[in-house]
């Protein structure tokens, strides 16, 4: 296999052991709380990526299917608005970036230049995306960088040889709380120019039934997926958690309009974990939250936009509505 045009930089100087204190410390504070979390980003590590690419294809979870078939419909008034300069498109939380492929493919097609650079937490999910598609696209440059979202965001401040197009997909923004939603956008946006763009989806508000559903899958892989967090605090932190006392649980919060996921407790019990020198008690029906994915209406969207300085320039719907992909103009 050609390596020519793919390079693969890590953490953006955050080294392993690094991000393993962080995940240690996050761990540790979150813990301790009264109300107990733990951040999901910490679920990806290589078998959370793993899961989450079945979640994606689960009849349950419409989101990875709605967003495919808007991208499929606005491609090609992607790739015009644009334009034909060089440019750096740039995906945070890239995953499997399967739906993105449906933008590389349009803009070669179109002999656009341009760059790729996917940009995950997860090393394995780079580095997997990074060879799938230099298989299939031996031309396609691709720049892959190993980071969370904030790392990525300086990296991202700093180049500056081309106009960005940043894409940030799946309702990956859902999981941040609405002001951790704006915080985010507002740096994203200095992060980047005047006249460069964001893609960026929402999964929109539905039914409840069919959003509930899509976090309860019958086959039980999203549990699956949430409870991986403990088997990673298990493996990479010495925590002695038993998996089978806890119990997940997923439902809409109308009151913050999200859905939430839970981690609960089923008897009382105490789990040490070595590399923090500390041990939780847990009593039985506690939950630990694990993960909010919110939902949203297009004006919501609007006034996110609008509020962190872009300004929209096309919505792009899937048949159904149940999903939006947003194109924004840095202003
Ligand atoms: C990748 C954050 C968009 O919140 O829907 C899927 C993650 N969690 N099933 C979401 C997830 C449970 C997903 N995002």
């Amino acid at each position: 296999m050609s390596m020519t045009h793919t390079i693969i930089q890590h953490h953006c100087s955050l080294d392993a052991e690094t991000l393993r204190r962080q995940f240690a410390h996050d761990v540790l504070k979150g813990l301790s709380q009264s109300r107990k979390s733990i951040s999901c980003k910490y679920i990806y590590d290589e078998r959370g990526s793993e899961l989450f690419c079945k979640i994606m294809g689960l009849p349950e979870y419409y989101l990875t299917d709605c967003e495919k078939n808007c991208l499929e419909a606005c491609k090609g008034s992607i790739r015009e608005t644009i334009g034909r300069g060089r440019s750096n498109l740039i995906e945070l939380g890239a995953g499997d970036g399967i739906k993105t492929k449906i933008l590389i493919r349009n803009l070669l097609e179109h002999d656009h230049d341009f760059q790729y650079c996917p940009v995950d937490i997860s090393e394995s999910a780079v580095v997997n995306l990074s060879q799938c598609l230099n298989r299939e696209y031996p031309g396609l440059k691709i720049r892959g960088l190993v980071t969370d979202y904030f790392q990525g965001l300086t990296w991202l401040s700093q180049q500056n040889n081309a106009k960005k197009v940043v894409l940030f997909l799946g309702s990956n923004i859902g999981n941040f709380s609405p002001r951790e939603a704006m915080d985010f956008l507002k740096h994203l946006r200095g992060s980047i120019n005047r006249g460069d763009y964001l893609i960026i989806g929402f999964d929109l508000k539905k039914d409840i039934e069919t959003m509930v559903r899509a976090y309860n899958d019958a086959q039980g892989i999203t549990e699956q997926f949430i409870t991986n967090i403990l088997s990673r605090i298990n493996r990479e932190l010495g925590g002695e958690f038993n998996l089978d006392c806890f119990r997940y649980v997923s439902n809409w919060d109308d009151l913050s309009g999200a859905i939430k996921s839970y981690l609960v407790s089923t008897c009382n019990q105490k789990i040490h974990i070595r590399d923090l020198n500390s041990s939780f008690i847990f009593n039985e029906g506690e939950v630990v939250h694990a993960e909010s994915s919110y939902k949203f209406t297009t004006d919501q969207c609007s006034v996110m936009a609008e509020v962190a300085g872009f300004d929209v320039v096309d919505n792009y719907f899937d048949d159904r509505n149940y999903f939006v992909d947003s194109l924004w103009i840095a202003v």
